[in-house]
């Protein structure tokens, strides 16, 4: 795959994602034509099914009310780069490399395992999980601990109709999300850049606020393989990488769980991971970010925003001193 660097050094989108609708249909019809065919199971099949993923294949719709508690008058994110622009290091360390290689990623059949300190443990499938509630469109900015930032508009529910249909014991203080660590779907989970799985988590209180959304879709349609398919949480009052993708498992715990950025760098990741512009990364500023998509010479920088701007979960953190806790 050729791809095109531009002056600053973020990869153009390729002329193919921009094709028309009509010819991706046009291509899957073709698809499903080889795939019943002679040609099923051969490398051929293989070739037509990676070419038609590296083309942007079209996505299932998905139906969702727009809820305007959660909008932004920003302008959203285009969906190319939402979707070429990535991390997801079990696919690769490289922003392009999400897009590239996640076509491997199998998201049926796919279970979620409810577990821990709960009443009701359960092991969902995907598709039932997604009818847990009523599924919602929010328009939430995420901003990447890198210094960059995006508009989406997110499909889901919030995280709370699920906790809740499990019962928490009382002993319950903390969540943890464990991403899918299958190295023969995913090339980067054979590299040691992270302790696999990847693995996340939240207090409690923080999971149940209603910001906090299970995730698994994204402009009408289900989430992209590199977007954390089938089903991730978006956090997005912390840095992006709290919202971990494609998940397994969600376990209810009496201790904070060691996550994997806190375990890679202790001193660089804490486990709030608050979007604050007072509080720098040791090796760069968090002052400003830059808004995928305005890139370019004459580019703005955007001042970075308390809570990335959600100032309703202050409270969660009231009398908490945010530099000792970043
Ligand atoms: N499992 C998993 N989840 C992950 C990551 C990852 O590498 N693996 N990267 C995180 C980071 S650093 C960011 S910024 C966001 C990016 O989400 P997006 O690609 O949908 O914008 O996903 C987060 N979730
Ligand atoms: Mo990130």
């Amino acid at each position: 795959m050729l791809i095109k660097r531009s002056p600053n050094g973020r990869d153009l989108p390729f002329a193919s994602e921009i094709t028309p609708r009509e010819i991706y249909e046009e291509r899957r019809k073709f698809l499903a034509r080889i795939a019943a065919g002679a040609a099923a199971g051969s490398a051929l099949w293989e070739l037509a099914n990676r070419q038609a993923f590296a083309q942007g294949a079209a996505l299932q719709k998905l139906a969702a009310q727009p809820n305007p508690a959660y909008r932004t008058p920003e302008q959203q994110t285009t969906f190319t780069d939402a979707t070429s622009y990535n991390n997801f290091y079990e696919f690769g360390t490289d922003k392009s490399d999400p897009h590239d290689n996640t076509q491997t990623l199998r998201t049926r059949p796919w279970t979620v395992a409810i577990e821990g300190e709960v009443k009701k443990p359960v092991t969902l499938d995907i598709d039932s999980l997604i009818k847990l509630a009523p599924l919602e469109e929010r328009v939430y900015r995420l901003r990447c601990v890198e210094g960059w930032s995006m508009v989406i508009p997110w499909i889901g529910f919030s995280l709370s109709n699920l906790i809740k249909q499990v019962e928490p014991t009382g002993n319950a203080k903390y969540v943890e999300f464990i991403s899918l660590a299958d190295p023969r779907q995913m090339p980067g989970v054979r590299s040691h850049v992270l302790d696999w799985p990847y693995v996340e988590g939240l207090r409690m209180d923080e999971a149940m606020h209603p910001l906090a959304l299970l995730t698994v879709g994204m402009y009408g349609q289900v989430l992209p393989n590199q977007n954390g398919a089938p089903v991730r949480v978006v956090v997005p009052w912390k840095y992006g990488f709290k919202s971990a993708k494609s998940i397994v498992r969600i376990r209810f715990r009496k201790d904070q769980p060691n996550t994997s950025w806190m375990v890679a760098g202790p001193t660089e990741y804490g486990f709030y991971s608050n979007v604050n512009p007072n509080v720098d990364h040791p090796r760069w500023s968090q002052a400003t970010e830059r808004r995928i998509g305005e890139d370019g010479f004459f580019q703005r920088k955007r001042k970075t925003l308390m809570f990335n701007g959600y100032n309703e979960v202050a409270s969660l953190y009231s009398g908490m001193d945010l530099k000792k806790y970043f």
